[in-house]
């Protein structure tokens, strides 16, 4: 007799990252507070002003480097490392926090704030500094060529085939920390073969919590350990 192995995707969002102190982008205080969203995160925002995106941008990343992952990121760590069967983690954060908590098999479908991208030859490198109007391109040495390295909106998300044929052949689909606003991860729920188990991990219901088998809601670093642990009972 054959077993088949369980696959498992699982979608992140802002959520998941709340309680290592980085903002969320629809809560009261939200990023967005002191940004209209189309002057910061849009190719139209760039175009018109630069050097505030590049500022807006600049400040987030020193953000970063004073958080750490939370017992949630962890948790998701741990399930990857035991899970019996195919696991990816799809992130639609910009953050490092699930990087430096050890995740292997993951996908930042709208890019990472520690890249810049080259508009002149497209090459994606590695920044953890502040990029200026003199920054040069590491591989084509252009100055002030470099944008951040995020998925803005009107722009197409990131590995978008591999993350589409992983939903269609999944197990199971979990979706943490997410409202449930922003297309196409908001649909990604949709995307799922119906014998899929699907499930929503949330402070509160999201927009799309009623397309889900199975809600929970809660603090994301007590919830996911919480269900890490059934998933790893279930093996
Ligand atoms: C907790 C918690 C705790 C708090 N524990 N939980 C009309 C209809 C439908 C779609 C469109 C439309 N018009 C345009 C579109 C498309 C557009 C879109 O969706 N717009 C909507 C606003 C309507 N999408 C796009 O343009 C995307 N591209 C695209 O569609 O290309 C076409 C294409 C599709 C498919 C294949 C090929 C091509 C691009 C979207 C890019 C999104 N970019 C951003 C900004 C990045 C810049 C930056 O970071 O600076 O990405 S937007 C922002 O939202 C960011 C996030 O990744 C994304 C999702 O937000 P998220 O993670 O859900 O955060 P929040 O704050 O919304 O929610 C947090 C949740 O956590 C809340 O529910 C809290 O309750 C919860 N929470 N504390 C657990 N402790």
């Amino acid at each position: 007799m054959t077993v088949s192995k369980p696959g498992l995707v699982i979608l992140t969002g802002a959520g998941i990252s709340a309680e290592s102190g980085i903002r969320t982008f629809r809560s009261s205080n939200g990023l967005w507070e002191e940004h209209r969203i189309e002057d910061v995160a849009t190719p139209m925002g760039f175009k018109r002003d630069p050097h505030l995106v590049q500022r807006f941008y600049n400040e987030r990343r020193k953000q970063l480097s004073q958080t750490l992952p939370n017992t949630a990121h962890h948790a998701l760590v741990e399930l990857e490392r035991a899970w019996p069967g195919s696991f990816l983690l799809v992130t639609q954060n910009v953050d490092d926090l699930h990087d430096r908590a050890g995740s292997q098999s993951m996908l930042h479908m709208h890019g990472e704030l520690l890249k810049v991208r080259c508009v002149s030859c497209d090459t994606v490198s590695r920044w953890e500094t502040d990029v200026l109007p003199d920054s040069q391109c590491p591989a084509c040495k252009a100055a002030d060529k470099l944008r951040p390295h995020i998925v803005w909106f009107g722009e197409t998300p990131l590995d978008m085939e591999i993350i589409y044929r992983s939903l269609e052949t999944c197990d199971y689909f979990a979706a943490i920390g997410t409202s449930g606003h922003v297309y196409p991860a908001a649909g990604f729920v949709q995307c799922v073969g119906s014998d899929c188990h699907t499930t929503e991990i949330n402070l509160e219901p999201s927009v799309v919590n009623s397309a889900f088998k199975e809600c929970r809601h809660g603090p994301a670093t007590e919830t996911v350990p919480a269900w890490v642990r059934e998933m790893l009972s279930r093996r």
